[in-house]
């Protein structure tokens, strides 16, 4: 039987990119997003790979619970866990930032990665696998970026967290932070501004999907004695957060 990974967050982006790399690899998946006709598409497109999809927020413990216990008795043992799905929502000053941006983030970013996490767990066993996506903003600050970054910084502590505690079970915890990666990452941050967004990216080659997930594939087909724990991967133009090199 094929082993099963979870991924949050696959209708777009790293996401879908991911559960691409690991159907390839062999795995079947359960993929989730709020955007079910993304999901439902991804689910046709990989048409050899038995997927299963699942539509909820991740801010909705209860919808988040209600949609793994729903899972088919195929999908119920879970082998990988992408804790995937997030944003960022806005780019400004702390003095004059939206609440409702402040919530969309923690609540999306860091209490959604708890509630998948809390309601997966039970289904995975020994030799495990839970891969939650940091960023490079969770491990330096940048001018205005204030609540975002420290939504990845409690995904960076929470990730050392969850490794400690989930040792017993011998289940593997590992945090990728990717920097600049060309998605729809930046038209979510900017509210749909399609030319502020692409200007994120312009004049230096970002890191693609397929970059980082081709990582994730790797680090998740270790031997079982091989934990890669935390991974920074940026773009060649890219050394810090806000240092990049255009041409
Ligand atoms: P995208 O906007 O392309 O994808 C975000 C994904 O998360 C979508 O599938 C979206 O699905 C899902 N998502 C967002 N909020 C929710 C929610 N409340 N409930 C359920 N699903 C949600 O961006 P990326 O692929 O770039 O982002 C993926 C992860 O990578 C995020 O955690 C992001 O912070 C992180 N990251 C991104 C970087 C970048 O430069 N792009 C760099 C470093 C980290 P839907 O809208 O259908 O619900
Ligand atoms: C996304 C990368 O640098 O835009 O986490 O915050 S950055």
């Amino acid at each position: 039987m094929k082993k099963t990974a979870f991924i949050t967050g696959a209708s777009s982006g790293i996401g879908r990119a991911t559960a691409v790399a690991l159907a390839a690899a062999g795995y079947q998946l359960v993929i989730t997003g709020r955007r079910c006709e993304r999901l439902d598409a991804l689910a046709q497109e990989l048409a050899l790979t038995p997927t299963h999809v699942l539509t909820f927020d991740v801010r909705e413990r209860a919808a988040v619970d209600a949609a793994v216990a729903g899972l088919p008795a195929d999908f119920q043992q879970i082998d990988v866990l992408i804790n995937n799905a997030g944003n960022a929502h806005g780019l400004g000053p702390i003095d004059s930032g939206d609440p409702a941006d402040w919530d969309a983030m923690l609540d999306g970013n860091v209490k959604g990665l708890l509630y998948v996490s809390r309601a997966v767990l039970p289904l995975m066993g020994e030799g495990g696998f839970i891969v939650n996506i940091g960023s490079i903003a969770g491990h330096e600050a940048y001018a205005n970026g204030n609540v975002y970054c420290a939504s990845k910084a409690a995904v960076a502590m929470l990730t050392r967290g969850m490794r400690l505690d989930l040792l017993p079970r011998g289940i593997r915890v590992a945090e990728v932070n990717p920097g600049l990666v060309e998605t729809e990452f930046s038209q979510v941050r900017f509210k749909g501004d399609e030319a502020r967004a692409a200007g994120v990216y312009q004049g230096l080659q970002a890191l693609r999907a397929e970059d980082v997930a081709e990582l994730i594939q790797f680090m998740v087909t270790r031997p079982p004695h091989v934990q890669i724990a935390e991974v920074l991967i940026l773009p060649s133009a890219q050394a810090a957060a806000t240092t990049v090199r255009r041409t």
